[in-house]
């Protein structure tokens, strides 16, 4: 069990690869912001198996296609954006009304689409490739994303931001809302990717470091962070570091 001390009884299982951070990620900061008590299941021992049997298994009435997925009492939820939405209601990290609700997951939704095309800088032909069988195809695609999509990205964010003028680092109103955990995610993972381009690309984009860096003080996420619950970022995720793909233009 990978709940703090002192939490509750298990009341969530995350099911998600052991080794990566990759997606489910994006759900474990939602949980550990939310001090909830879960099981990072696939890490236990025997958990990768449990998790394979349960993609397979029948009798689930909602059967995700892919992890990360969450049990929640009889509820599998899978995809990573409803995943947040349902965590985010339940503990307070969503707004309560309709339209805000919506706009949350407008932004977490484009998060998600965001970092699809951070996973295809590295995997442009396709994910069951190796890396090294599609080398020059990533090089031309990481020079595209870091020319054109990462900073229409950043700025999208930077704008959201700069609109809600609370005084406080949060893309929804006045709290922190779980779109604002997913982009501090964005920020740490874009660093180490393209720690280059990320020098010059945040100089452009203030709210949104801002932001980074007022979910890494956050006293739970801050507690995380420096745990072995946080597994480190590595070469077999989604966020992965090519130096030969970093700074591939000069322009911005
Ligand atoms: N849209 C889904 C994508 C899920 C997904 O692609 N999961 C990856 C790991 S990050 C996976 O295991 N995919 C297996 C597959 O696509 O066959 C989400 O956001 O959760």
């Amino acid at each position: 069990m990978l709940a703090g001390k002192g939490r509750k009884a298990v009341q969530y299982e995350l099911y998600y690869w052991p080794t990566i951070q990759g997606r489910g990620e994006f759900v474990r900061l939602a949980l550990e912001e939310a001090g909830a008590s879960y099981v990072d299941v696939a890490r236990e021992s025997g958990g990768e198996s449990a998790m394979m049997r349960l993609l397979k298994d029948e009798r689930i009435e909602h059967p995700p296609f892919a992890p990360p997925f969450l049990k929640a009492g009889d509820l599998f939820i899978g995809q990573t954006a409803t995943i947040l939405a349902f965590l985010g209601e339940r503990h307070g990290l969503a707004p309560a009304d309709t339209a805000g609700r919506l706009w949350a997951e407008q932004l977490q939704l484009t998060i998600m689409d965001f970092l699809q095309e951070i996973h295809d800088t590295h995997h442009p032909i396709a994910s069951g490739l190796y890396y090294e069988d599609q080398r020059e195809a990533a090089r031309r695609r990481a020079a595209d994303f870091l020319k054109f999509r990462a900073p229409k990205f950043m700025g999208y964010f930077e704008r959201v931001l700069a609109r809600n003028a609370v005084g406080k680092p949060h893309l929804i109103g006045a709290d922190l809302t779980y779109p604002d955990l997913s982009l501090f995610q964005i920020v740490a993972g874009l660093r180490y990717v393209f720690p280059k381009s990320m020098a010059r690309l945040e100089k452009h984009c203030p709210r949104v470091v801002a932001v980074h860096d007022h979910v890494a003080q956050r006293p739970r996420i801050a507690a995380y962070l420096s745990s072995s619950r946080r597994i480190p970022f590595n070469n077999e995720g989604i966020f992965r570091h090519y130096q030969e793909l970093d700074l591939t233009q000069q322009s911005n």
